[in-house]
């Protein structure tokens, strides 16, 4: 089996024993990357999303898969990209989470581990954050950039709410703020008065290098 269908078959199995000592092996024989096992992930978890969405699994499978795949970017990938970026000058401080209302933590973690193998300096402040939250982390730890992560069309709106709470504190100008997301685009960037809108991991890097040069 190749290593995407070793993986594929421990995130499908909730195999987490299994796709920790798989990536833990894989990292110790310098096989591949803890960013390129990330984007191996990623996809996958956009295949399963994909099988949930066709009705092809229950919501319990999906929530077994994303569990085994949080804890593993948790306490393997996370660390091994922290190790490897340690040395590395800062490219910029980011302050990145899921607004309030919503727990999709996968997509945002994956932008932030990105981010941080490109440089960053990354403050993830996880899910269901409040506009006040990531207002406060920003002026605390003097961010370049907030991050807005939202994957349900109802918890949209809070990635406005940031850009308020910005304004009423008359820091607007301050912080770029760039937002991503499934149900969000370049449109709703723009209706909200974002900074820019990311597709996915990679774009969100390099819009953040663009935004800051
Ligand atoms: Co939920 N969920 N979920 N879910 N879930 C979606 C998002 C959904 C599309 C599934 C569906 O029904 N078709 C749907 C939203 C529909 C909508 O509103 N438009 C949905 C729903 C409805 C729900 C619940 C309401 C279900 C319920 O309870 N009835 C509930 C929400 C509870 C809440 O938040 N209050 C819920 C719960 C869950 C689980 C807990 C089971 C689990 C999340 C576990 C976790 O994250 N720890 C879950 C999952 C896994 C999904 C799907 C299947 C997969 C999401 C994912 O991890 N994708 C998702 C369906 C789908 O996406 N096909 C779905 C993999 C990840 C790598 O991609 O997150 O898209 P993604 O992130 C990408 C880009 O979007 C982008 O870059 C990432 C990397 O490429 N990106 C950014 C993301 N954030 C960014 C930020 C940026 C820039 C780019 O800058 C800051």
């Amino acid at each position: 089996m190749t290593l995407e269908e070793n993986i594929k078959e421990a995130v499908i199995e909730w195999d987490e024993e299994g796709l920790k000592e798989i990536c833990n092996n894989i990292l110790e024989k310098n096989e591949a990357s803890p960013v390129e096992l990330l984007k191996i992930i990623g996809n996958i978890m956009q295949f399963i999303g994909k099988q949930f969405e066709d009705e092809q699994i229950f919501l319990p499978d999906l929530v077994g898969s994303a569990n085994v795949v949080k804890n593993t970017i948790d306490e393997i990938l996370d660390p091994a990209i922290k190790e490897l970026g340690q040395s590395k000058e800062t490219a910029g401080k980011v302050v990145i989470g899921t607004v309030e209302g919503d727990v999709h933590s996968i997509g945002k973690d994956l932008v932030g581990s990105f981010l941080f193998s490109n440089g960053f300096e990354v403050f993830n402040l996880g899910e269901e954050v409040p506009a006040t939250k990531f207002v406060d982390k920003a002026e605390e730890v003097n961010a370049d950039v907030i991050g807005l992560s939202s994957l349900l069309t109802m918890s949209m709106d809070f990635q406005r709410e940031v850009i308020d709470e910005l304004k009423k504190r008359g820091l607007r100008d301050k912080y770029k703020v760039i937002v991503g997301g499934a149900p969000t685009s370049e449109e709703w960037a723009d209706q909200i008065g974002a900074d820019g809108w990311a597709d996915d991991a990679i774009e969100a890097v390099n819009l953040i290098k663009e935004l800051l040069s």
